[in-house]
């Protein structure tokens, strides 16, 4: 049996009870020299305690949560081998990193490289000044230890991402394991596809989401959300926060196309197998017009590159159909070469599709472009979210008689409430307002989608 060795906290500075907050070996652990055995903090930085000597761990005498300083025993050691057990070498230098608060903070210039030994005092400074070098700038404020940032570098993980499930937010290598898993399994970020609970939804810098016990103040019911919500719901979370939308309204004069669509729904009131026209497939058979104006808007970003805008020559616009279990988005195909009797008996049977929880997957894909259209139910203005790897939406809203002035006077005139929201990577406000003023223009003058 090789000889016992007690490894102690060696000259930490002026710190004199600083906290056991990670436990990094375990009994029946071998160790090499300098290897980290625990992770201590203070208020201002965390460090890790290497070990002094190699060997075999035997016994450990410090648990979780002990305060420690200079001279507290960590463990107790079988030296190894040729290990320093005798007279053991002086401990080397704890490896520092900067707690969060005091790097959030402006930082003076770094010190220049600590001395092999420092001592107390300028070890002290140097916790402070110079933290451990982290992936980013962000990533130095993330809460973990020198061991769990290397696992993390090891790793390709970009610390920022992953919200911290020990003490005070601490990442830990169980984090890191979860995070790289749960991209492995589906490209979800674990803390934004599971909760927001975790920290801000995944999204770097943001606080952690607010953990209340609504019972304590009233009755609640806790309602499982339906399958559609669950599957819908990070998509739009994604969509809302890699895009950066910009949203312009337009108002369009309905007034001859809506006197135009109820006369011909009279027209056809008897007739059979004639699908009543809506105002949306009205509004399909326009965008389409528009689109093939403006084709940057029936367009995606080249996934692959990134740095190139795909335009396509077909146009099949989705529009959003609101159902008992959620939101769905069924797409009429090659919208241009359908008249509009035959949208509106499409958009009529994909809805009543939908709603009965019908729609297979293939009637939900390929769109080009979507419209959301609120127009049955209400409202004014809205910001619809971009359906990726579209570039816009129109959402409408309810129409209303409102006075414009025609240059001679006012005059009682139905107008359209519209809102398109588009990807600011790959048009600008100028093309989008063109965009609404000529979707406007045909829908005022509806013969105008014939040219
Ligand atoms: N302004 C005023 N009235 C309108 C209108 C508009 N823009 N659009 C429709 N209406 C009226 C119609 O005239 C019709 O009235 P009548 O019954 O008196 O004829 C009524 O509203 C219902 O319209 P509709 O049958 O034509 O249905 P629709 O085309 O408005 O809607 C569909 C079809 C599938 C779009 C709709 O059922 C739906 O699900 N809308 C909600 C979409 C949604 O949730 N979007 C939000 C997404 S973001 O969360």
């Amino acid at each position: 049996m090789g000889q016992l060795v007690e490894v102690k906290v060696p000259d930490i500075g002026d710190f004199k009870a600083v906290e056991v907050i990670e436990l990094l070996v375990k009994p029946g652990d071998v160790v090499s020299k300098e290897q980290s055995l625990i992770t201590v903090e203070s208020d201002k930085a965390s460090m890790e305690i290497p070990s002094s000597a190699a060997g075999v761990v035997k016994e450990l005498k410090v648990k979780l949560g002990d305060k420690v300083a200079e001279g507290s025993l960590i463990l107790v050691l079988e030296a190894g081998e040729g290990a320093a057990a005798a007279a053991p070498a002086p401990a080397p230098a704890p490896a520092p990193v900067a707690a969060p608060a005091p790097v959030a903070a402006p930082a003076p210039a770094p010190a220049p490289a600590a001395p092999s030994s420092p001592t107390g005092k300028e070890f002290a400074t140097e916790m402070v000044e110079r933290p451990a070098v982290p992936a980013s700038a962000e990533a130095a404020k993330s809460h973990a230890s020198p061991s769990v940032r290397k696992f993390a570098r090891e790793l390709g993980v970009e610390l920022t991402l992953i919200a911290g499930s020990g003490p005070k937010g601490r990442i830990t290598p169980e984090d890191v394991r979860a995070f790289v898993k749960g991209v492995m399994a589906g490209g979800a970020r674990p803390a934004a596809a599971g909760a927001p609970a975790a920290a801000g939804g995944g999204l770097p810098g943001l606080l952690p989401w607010p953990q209340v016990d609504f019972a304590k103040f009233g009755p609640i019911e806790r309602v499982e959300m339906s399958r559609i919500k669950k599957l819908s719901g990070p998509n739009l979370h994604r969509n809302w926060v890699t895009i950066p939308h910009v949203t312009n309204h337009e108002d369009a004069d309905i007034t001859e196309l809506e006197a135009f669509r109820v006369q011909l729904n009279k027209e056809n009131e008897k007739a059979k197998d004639v699908a009543k026209l809506t105002m949306l497939a009205f509004l399909i058979k326009a965008c389409v017009a528009t689109l093939k104006k403006f084709p940057d808007f029936n367009a995606s970003i080249d996934a692959t590159s990134g740095d190139a805008i795909i335009r396509k020559s077909y146009w099949n616009i989705g529009f959003a159909a609101d159902t008992p279990n959620g939101l769905v988005v069924p797409v009429i195909k090659d919208a241009d070469k359908k008249g509009i009797f035959d949208i509106a008996a499409e958009t009529s049977a994909l809805a009543a599709k939908a709603r009965d929880g019908k729609l297979a997957p293939a009637d939900m894909q390929g769109g080009t472009f979507s419209i959301s259209s609120l127009g049955g139910i209400g409202g004014t203005y809205f910001t619809p979210i971009i359906n990726a790897p579209e570039v816009a939406i129109l959402g409408v809203c309810r129409s209303g008689i409102k006075p414009v002035w025609d240059g001679k006077q006012f005059a009682p005139r139905l107008m359209l409430p519209l809102s398109l929201s588009w990807d600011h990577r790959v048009v600008d406000g100028a093309s989008a307002a063109r965009f609404n003023a000529h979707l406007a223009a045909l829908l005022s003058d509806f013969r105008r989608v014939m040219l």
